[in-house]
């Protein structure tokens, strides 16, 4: 007991000597610690006689409450900022924090420019705050044509020009075509890769109201529909895979003749068309999937331009990126809508 009694004098005197933090913490260490001097004196309660064991417990328990209650009392006065300098262990390892990173069309529309920069493409963006005139009349379809329709169009309440008409949100970026020749003063060559925003009042797997467009325009003197074939070759060859075809379809743009839809061969089934056998795919149910509209310059577009159409001849594509992305072997997407969605689970495996 005397034992018990004199390393609470100990204590004491120990606690009065303190005048730092960190000598605290030792001291709640020496006393209070796993190997501490309690613990040591609990072991020694084996060899005390039977009958005053418990009240030798007692003791010890009652000296833990009190340097209990001295180490509290002293802890109240401190600082929160003396605190937060003593228990902050230092040598912990770092919360770490999730990266962020670009959105995957972001990453797609680079790869895009990286590929056309390579055959002496240049990237442009044009306005998505459009005049009626570069997103139709230039573009061979005057007012009340049917095949204005084809782009449904959201216009914008704002004074009409007398000149270009109502301002709209560009439909596609077949807009940026005549103002890409007068940028040249009507000068070809031009090789341009147009990408911005388009917008349209569409929802569905395949359809969003804000999409994107690339625009491949070409202008020169001899220029016919093989070049046109050997670039969007060379493009889906270089951003799906060297197995992948295409086909040019017949269609019909204003703005292009003779106009074709461009399909490239399904990933998933390899464009057969069937996955085991007699399964029709689900992704594309023939094998081929549409991709992008294309043609050759209409002459009356290169006049709006101020091209001379006996001069120069052209072609021109539009390809939406994010049906792109969608058909990438790697990536194989059924709804388009899941790009805009901003589910964090979706964008963190890009
Ligand atoms: C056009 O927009 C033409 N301007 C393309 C063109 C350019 C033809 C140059 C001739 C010469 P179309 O409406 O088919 O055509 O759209 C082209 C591509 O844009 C589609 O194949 C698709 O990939 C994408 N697209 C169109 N609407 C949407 C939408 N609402 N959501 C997502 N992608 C879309």
């Amino acid at each position: 007991m005397d034992e018990i009694n004199s390393l609470k004098l100990k204590f004491e005197g120990e606690l009065k000597k303190i005048n730092s933090l960190n000598q605290l913490l030792n001291l709640k260490i020496k006393y209070l610690g796993r190997q501490g001097l309690i613990n040591q004196l609990t072991k020694k309660i084996k060899q005390i006689p039977l009958d005053q064991r418990k009240i030798f417990g007692q003791k010890i328990n009652d000296l833990k409450k009190t340097i209990f209650q001295y180490l509290e009392k002293w802890e109240k006065n401190l600082s929160l900022k003396e605190k937060k300098e003593v228990f902050i262990d230092k040598t912990l390892p770092g919360k770490k924090y999730p990266k962020g990173s670009l959105h995957p069309l972001t990453y797609i529309i680079e790869e895009i420019v990286e590929i056309f920069e390579k055959i002496g493409f240049v990237r442009l963006s044009y306005p998505e705050v459009e005049w009626e005139y570069f997103a139709f009349e230039a573009l061979n379809m005057p007012k009340g044509h049917p095949a204005r329709d084809d782009f449904e169009t959201f216009f914008i309440q704002a004074k009409e020009n007398k000149k270009y008409g109502k301002m709209l949100l560009s439909p596609h970026t077949s807009s940026g075509q005549v103002r890409e020749m007068l940028r040249v003063k009507s000068q070809p060559p031009i090789r341009m890769i147009n990408i911005a925003k388009c917008y349209r009042p569409n929802w569905d797997a395949t359809h969003t109201p804000m999409f994107h467009q690339f625009e491949g325009l070409c202008i020169d003197k001899n220029i016919n529909i093989s070049h046109l074939k050997g670039t969007i070759n060379y493009f889906v060859k270089e951003f799906f895979g060297k197995e992948r075809e295409i086909r040019l379809r017949p269609f019909h743009f204003q703005f292009t003749e003779p106009s074709f839809e461009i399909d490239v061969s399904c990933g998933v089934c390899q464009g057969k068309g069937v996955i085991n056998q007699n399964n029709k795919c689900k992704v594309c149910k023939s094998g081929w999937l549409e991709l992008a509209g294309a043609g050759m310059v209409h002459p009356n577009v290169l006049k709006a331009g101020g091209i001379d159409p006996k001069k120069y001849s052209g072609w021109a594509f539009g390809f939406g990126p994010e049906r792109c992305l969608m058909m990438r072997e790697e990536v194989k997407l059924d709804d388009i809508r899941i790009l805009y969605e901003n589910d964090i689970r979706f964008l963190e495996k890009f």
